[in-house]
């Protein structure tokens, strides 16, 4: 029976699962700029200008190699709005009773897909997204036969499925982990290469133009817009990462430096989870560096471990914890986003700086969204679904298979301990020694209270101290309770007070 192919924005490679047995003859290929999944959230202007130009690109690709599409532009009079209108109109004019997809990111739009067959009244086939290298039903499995879901241990599993850096059933080195040899602050005289840019083509720019006219009050600007959008430039971002930056991936992966969002990250997150790349590719191009000698190995284990650890993982930790995740709140925190989120106007440099970043690139890489902008939401108190919320839209990488275990389990412990074993919290002195962010600052990162003293060090305690009854237990925080029990009730009292009085000027602006 001929069919329509639905492909959604973050499908967009030729190999995945909905396109695989397509008779070009008979079946049309759907892709669709609607309203309701560029407003479900204000996303930035640059993740939207990213996905509608490789839309556009990725359907003159198909139509070059002979597909029938038909592909629907946000600005179209007819515009239906929403994709289940958009398949409703495409079977209407195309005369088609079958409708194949692949599952989708997001738990909201694979309830929808799964009453389409009722509401449209044809046959929906939802295939599995293949693009992973594990299954939803496969991580329910590992995870219903254990306490604790180590991502670690889960990462073992597929080292030895996919045979990623392994020498028979051992890994090659004789460890799983070389964590042990990476996170290095950056010296001042380390220079990162300079990022991969494209210069706009036509297609690009006119969506730079519809998104800056129709998204006027999304979060950034795209007018200076230079992310890859076909294939072919997100393989030259890929390779340029294999050539520049992967030798020193491992030793820089935790530092931050004023200035430079890029370092030697891969910037891959945007073609991973758009379809423009595949992760198994890439991991195997950066094994292929390994076997080369031309990047070492503990560079090489921790970028495939991001990928095929920590990617995966979160993605069945998603599918196997939805739909409470996305109410889970551990500890009841309940306080608004402030407004340096959306504005950056903060005097802590640290935040202002990622913050800054972040609007200006719809990107972060890890360590400033783990431990600067995470460790503060969480120190705060914000509401985890205000703060799922801003993750989710500011980031051109961001979709909820990936930001909400993130957010709500890595960042927030919102999940009670399911993701991470302990919360992601700590004080100024840590970003001090991953960043150059304190030098910069009004406020002193030695100090625990008084008026120069670094919000991070007193909300850091007076958390430890409101959580005590939920968190002291824990063993790995053991040692930081300890600590806590050598203060002097007067130190205590001091920073609970300060603490105390910067919250409610946040509740009161
Ligand atoms: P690199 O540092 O070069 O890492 C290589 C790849 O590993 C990434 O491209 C990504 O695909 C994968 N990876 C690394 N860490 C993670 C992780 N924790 N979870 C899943 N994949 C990972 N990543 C997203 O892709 N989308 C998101 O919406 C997102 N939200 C996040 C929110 C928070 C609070 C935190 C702490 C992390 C989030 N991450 C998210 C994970 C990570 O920060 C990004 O994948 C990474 O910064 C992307 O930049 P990069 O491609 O340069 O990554
Ligand atoms: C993120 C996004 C945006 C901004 N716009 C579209 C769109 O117009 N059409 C489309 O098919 N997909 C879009 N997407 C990606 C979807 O939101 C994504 O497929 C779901 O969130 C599931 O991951
Ligand atoms: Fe951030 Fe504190 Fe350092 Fe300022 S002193 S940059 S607030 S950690």
């Amino acid at each position: 029976m001929a069919a329509l192919r639905l492909i959604l924005g973050d499908q967009l490679n030729e190999q995945i699962s909905s396109l695989s047995d397509c008779d070009k003859q008979n079946d049309v290929v759907l892709i669709a700029e609607v309203r309701e999944e560029a407003t479900y959230v204000k996303h930035h202007k640059k993740k939207i200008v990213l996905l509608f130009s490789a839309m556009r690109h990725f359907a003159s690709q198909l139509r070059d190699a002979n597909f029938n599409v038909a592909y629907r532009y946000y600005d179209d009079e007819d515009n239906q709005g929403s994709l289940l209108n958009e398949v409703k109109l495409a079977l209407q004019r195309h005369n088609l009773q079958h409708v194949v997809a692949t599952f989708p990111g997001e738990y909201r739009l694979l309830k929808s897909m799964q009453q389409w067959e009722q509401v449209l009244g044809v046959s929906v086939e939802i295939r599995p997204d293949d693009r992973f290298i594990s299954t939803p039903e496969q991580f329910s499995k590992w995870a219903d036969g254990r306490k604790q879901w180590r991502m670690e241990y889960f990462y073992r599993d597929m080292r030895r499925q996919t045979g990623l850096l392994m020498e028979g059933d051992q890994p090659i080195g004789g460890k799983w982990n070389f964590d042990h040899d990476n996170r290095k602050s950056m010296p001042s005289d380390v220079q990162p290469p300079k990022p991969y840019t494209v210069e706009p083509d036509e297609i690009t720019q006119a969506v730079i133009k519809l998104v800056e006219n129709t998204f006027p009050d999304h979060m950034g600007k795209a007018t200076d817009f230079s992310y890859a959008v076909t294939r072919s430039q997100a393989l030259e971002v890929a390779k340029q990462f294999i050539e520049q930056r992967l030798p020193n991936f491992g030793d820089y992966q935790d530092a931050m430096r004023e200035g430079d969002v890029w370092l030697f990250h891969s910037h891959l997150s945007f073609y991973l989870n758009s379809g423009l790349l595949l992760p198994l590719e890439v991991m195997q191009m950066a094994e292929q560096a390994y076997f080369d000698n031309a990047a070492p190995l503990n560079a090489v284990e921790g970028f495939i471990r991001q990928i095929l650890g920590w990617r995966e993982y979160v993605r069945g930790f998603y599918w196997h914890c939805m739909p409470t995740l996305q109410q889970d709140n551990y500890f009841e925190h309940t306080r608004a986003l402030p407004e340096f989120y959306w504005t950056a106007h903060t005097n802590m440099n640290c935040m202002r700086q990622c913050i800054s970043d972040t609007k200006q690139h719809a990107y972060a890489h890890h360590i400033q969204r783990l431990m600067v902008i995470g460790n503060f939401s969480l120190l705060a108190g914000l509401d985890p679904v205000a703060v799922n919320e801003w993750y989710l839209l500011v980031y051109a990488d961001a979709y909820e298979w990936v930001e909400m275990p993130n957010v709500s389990g890595m960042i927030l412990f919102a999940d009670g301990g399911k993701l991470a074993s302990k919360p992601y919290v700590a004080s100024g002195q840590y970003i001090n020694r991953m960043s150059d962010y304190c030098k910069n600052c009004g406020y002193s990162v030695s100090k625990k209270t008084g008026p120069k003293a670094c919000p991070f060090n007193y909300l850091y305690w007076d958390f430890l101290i409101k959580h005590q009854d939920k968190l002291a237990k824990n063993p790995r925080m053991a040692l930081i309770y300890k600590s806590l029990g050598r203060m002097s009730e007067d130190n205590i009292a001091a920073m609970q007070e300060q603490a105390q009085a910067l919250l409610s000027k946040l509740d009161s602006a």
